[in-house]
């Protein structure tokens, strides 16, 4: 309770005083962008906290849950989300907590009434105004400061009905953002310590348990077969991705990392109408936003199109009027040569490596893939 050393008061009970003062209104969580983790564990935890304070609240989302595990997650703990198409579906709420973000869901406009209340979050953030907040950047994750309210007697695990659900949706949330531990802090261990005593260790085996879909596997052959590979870089295209595969692009992206002599591989496809992509490097001197920023410059706006903290090394370039192009085989065709050719700017060798492993390009190989592509969307 860092905070009671400068006279002020304990997070835990600045949250607790916070929800007492609005019992019985309605609260939402809104997560924002596609759930994860930390964002679920958090969420839950938030839902429980409510509760236990008489503030009936319901965790929803604009973006579906789109990683595999994440579904999982959800499914085998059971986590109730309302699925948020439009303002008004937000009508019936009137207070709106943010939890391990600190800027509201963008893609949908927010009801003008619906009024900010509480923010929890482990990003740094520009200054936030509202009843409740709490934003610690030296925590690994948003789960570790609910898990902490809880150990300090918000909601104790100790004594709350299906505290394994909130506790091992809490553990997950800690265990993703910190890198499986890696990069957890002395506050995150205190915080993944109390709520493991609580856990379904069977949820959890089968939670983390890493499994490709059939899709997600078919996405990894066509990298495989249409990777370049120059020195210790590979590219790879993947052609049309949908929507609810398109982590498979970065889970692509890491499996062909593990091959030994390689440090930098780049994925990349089209999903609905943009370009996805994933860099993942474990190079010294690759920096993934900079290298990003180089090959693919700026939008219009002046934002680079990658380097977004929910996903290092992901990317998206919008196809703009292109998307609407019928002719798929042609969009890849063109996509697939315009990322090339951008490469090319760092790594000057790919244009000539791309026709030495690929000599068929203008010739039957390629309408093989190209139909390949087409057949299956
Ligand atoms: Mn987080």
């Amino acid at each position: 309770m860092v905070a009671t050393l400068m006279g002020t008061i304990a997070p835990r009970q600045g949250l607790e005083d916070a929800l007492k003062s609005i019992a019985g209104s309605p609260v939402v969580v809104l997560i924002t962008g596609h759930p994860d983790p930390d964002a679920l564990g958090s969420a839950l935890a938030h839902q429980r906290i409510c509760q236990e304070l008489g503030v009936p609240c319901t965790i929803a989302n604009v973006q579906p849950v789109s990683h595999r595990q994440n579904r999982a997650m959800v499914k085998l703990l059971n986590i109730d989300m309302l699925q948020v198409q439009s303002a008004d579906d937000l009508a019936p709420f009137k207070y709106l907590s943010l939890v391990d973000t600190s800027t509201a869901e963008s893609t949908i406009d927010l009801p003008a009434d619906l009024k900010l209340f509480s923010v929890v979050d482990h990003h740094k953030a520009a200054e936030v105004d509202c009843a409740f907040v709490d934003i610690r950047p030296h925590m690994g994750a948003s789960s570790s400061i609910y898990a902490e309210y809880m150990a300090h007697g918000l909601a104790p695990l100790e004594s709350i009905m299906g505290a394994s659900r909130v506790a091992t949706a809490l553990l997950f949330g800690i265990q993703t953002d910190t890198n499986d531990f890696q990069l957890a802090t002395a506050a995150d261990f205190a915080a993944a310590a109390y709520v493991r005593r609580f856990t379904d260790s069977d949820v959890l085996k089968r939670v983390s348990r890493r499994v490709y879909s059939a899709s997600g596997m078919t996405v990894l052959g066509r990298a495989l077969e249409n990777m370049v590979v120059v020195r210790d870089f590979a590219v790879a295209g993947v052609g049309f991705v949908t929507l609810g595969d398109r982590d498979a692009i970065a889970t692509t992206s890491d499996f062909i990392l593990q091959r030994e002599d390689l440090d930098t591989v780049l994925v990349f496809g089209i999903v609905e109408d943009r370009i996805d992509g994933s860099l993942r490097t474990d190079s010294p001197s690759v920096e993934p936003a900079t290298f990003l920023t180089t090959v693919f410059g700026k939008d219009r706006s002046g934002k680079p199109y990658g380097g977004g903290r929910a996903d290092k090394g992901g990317f998206q370039i919008p196809l703009g009027v292109l998307a609407e192009s019928e002719d798929r085989e042609a969009l890849w065709n063109i996509v697939d040569q315009i990322v090339r050719s951008r490469l090319a700017k760092v790594v000057p060798e790919i244009e000539r490596e791309y026709e030495r492993q690929h000599p068929d390009t203008n010739g039957h190989h390629h309408e093989e893939t190209s139909s390949r592509f087409s057949r299956e969307f």
